[in-house]
């Protein structure tokens, strides 16, 4: 009997998916796959559900013969495990980002003579609804809280982009780029104290108060699914600081990070050019300790973020750090370096790996950015932060069209680079 496979990544069956089984039993036996968690988080979105339950679910379904696990987006191994005589999929993998992985069966299908069934994609009000009922799950606090925990599981390394505004959540929530035939996309948002205060034309001094802050997260949870490391700064007074951990629980915020500076922060990027104070182990851990304490859900995190590096105090420093603040209940440590050479970075990575084998690292590489999320991962980094990219490339672009119109006052000179307005009117989806 001939062989007919599919690949699922929903955690809902509705008409559309039982179309497509419909249309495999046609062919012949109808094997689905059921793609990995791992892989599932690179091609599609996240899911509410584990492999094992949607692995279930798919067997539940009548027509279905067999379920396998599809380890990769690439159905390289999966066909030439299976060897399917067809490859049943709806019709709109033929445009977008995905047209590649199609064009990547089609090429493995050929090899041994078989054959696409594009099935025209079903689309209704009830299809249309579904898949924003699955979003919308998503986006609730306590899906999106332990997302961060779930996908330090899942992944290598944990792709974080940074996010200011509504606008630039969407941009981190919907990029998804085709590489080598593979998708790939952002994991979690990062809420940059940096980019926050320069979105506000404020200095990143803690002056932007912890209201405006939580402010900015909640129009980034409004438009957006994926998951948020938050950046805490100091933390400011432990008084305080133990209030802030509610609020960012409630939120869905998945972790914060506290750095261990006191006083009057500046941007670490500064390093030794301008006053800062560093806490000490002892005052930096109570903060950690009584975070810990006022935090409810299990799923939150509070990082550890260490600045020794950065105000030269030197490598056993910050390490004698990141061992202390763990210690204190810190559920990962964050790593910071404003050198070129990311070399003390990977020193720090190493020596605290070979001690501690499990809490989590995280890196910001802004001045660091030869280094490549895999060379990271190798030293053992967990989380990777682009901190300040995308209000680095905003900044310039903007600048420049005024001063251009400035200059002929008119636009059209400045026209060819701007996003049409057919576009830029259509940009955000309404409901
Ligand atoms: C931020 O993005 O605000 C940070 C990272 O704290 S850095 O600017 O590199 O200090
Ligand atoms: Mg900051």
């Amino acid at each position: 009997m001939k062989k007919a496979y599919t690949c699922f990544c929903t955690d809902i069956i509705h008409e559309g998916h039982l179309n497509i089984i419909n249309e495999a039993k046609k062919y012949g036996r109808v094997i689905v796959g059921a793609l990995s968690d791992r892989a599932l988080i690179r091609y599609n979105r996240f899911s509410t559900l584990p492999q094992e339950e949607r692995i279930k679910l798919y067997r539940s379904i009548e027509g279905v013969d067999e379920v396998v696990i599809q380890e990769d987006m690439l159905y390289d191994d999966v066909i030439t495990l299976i060897r399917p005589d067809y490859v049943i999929h709806g019709d709109n993998w033929k445009n977008g980002p995905e047209a590649s992985i199609r064009e990547h069966v089609e090429e493995k299908l050929k090899a041994y003579g078989g054959e696409i069934i594009d099935v025209p994609y079903t689309f209704n009000e009830t299809v249309y609804k579904i898949d924003l009922q699955l979003k919308e799950k998503l986006s609730m606090p306590e899906y999106r809280r332990k997302r961060l925990r779930q996908l330090l599981n899942m992944t290598d390394i944990v792709k974080v982009m940074e996010a200011h505004s509504g606008l630039t959540g969407l941009i981190v929530e919907k990029t998804v780029v085709e590489r080598e035939g593979k998708l790939d996309q952002f994991d979690a948002m990062w809420i940059s104290s940096l980019c926050d205060s320069t979105a506000k034309g404020k200095p990143d001094i803690e002056l932007v108060d912890i209201t405006s802050r939580l402010r900015t997260i909640e129009d980034i949870t409004e438009v957006t699914t994926k998951p948020i490391i938050f950046d805490g700064d100091t933390g400011g007074l432990t008084e305080h600081f133990v209030y802030t951990v509610r609020s960012l629980e409630r939120l869905g915020v998945s972790a914060v990070i506290i750095e261990d500076k006191k006083g009057l922060k500046k941007n670490s990027l500064f390093g030794t050019e301008v006053e800062q104070t560093q806490a000490t182990i002892e005052e930096m851990s109570a903060k950690i300790a009584a975070g810990k304490k006022a935090q409810l859900t299990d799923d939150f995190m509070i990082i550890a973020r260490i600045e020794s590096l950065i105000l030269e105090r030197g490598m056993e420093d910050a390490l004698n750090r990141a061992f202390a603040f763990v210690k204190a209940g810190a559920d990962g440590i964050m790593i910071h370096s404003r050198k070129k050479d990311p070399a003390e970075i990977l020193e720090f990575c190493d020596k605290f790996r070979a001690v501690d084998k499990n809490t989590p690292i995280v890196v910001v590489p802004s001045s660091f950015n030869v280094i490549t999320e895999e060379e990271l991962s190798s030293h053992g980094v967990n989380i990777v932060i682009y901190a300040n990219q995308l209000t680095r490339s905003a900044f310039p672009a903007m600048q420049k069209t005024a001063e251009d119109i400035l200059r002929y006052h008119r636009a059209k000179e400045v026209d060819d680079r701007l996003m049409p307005i057919k576009e830029i009117i259509t940009l955000i989806d309404e409901i």
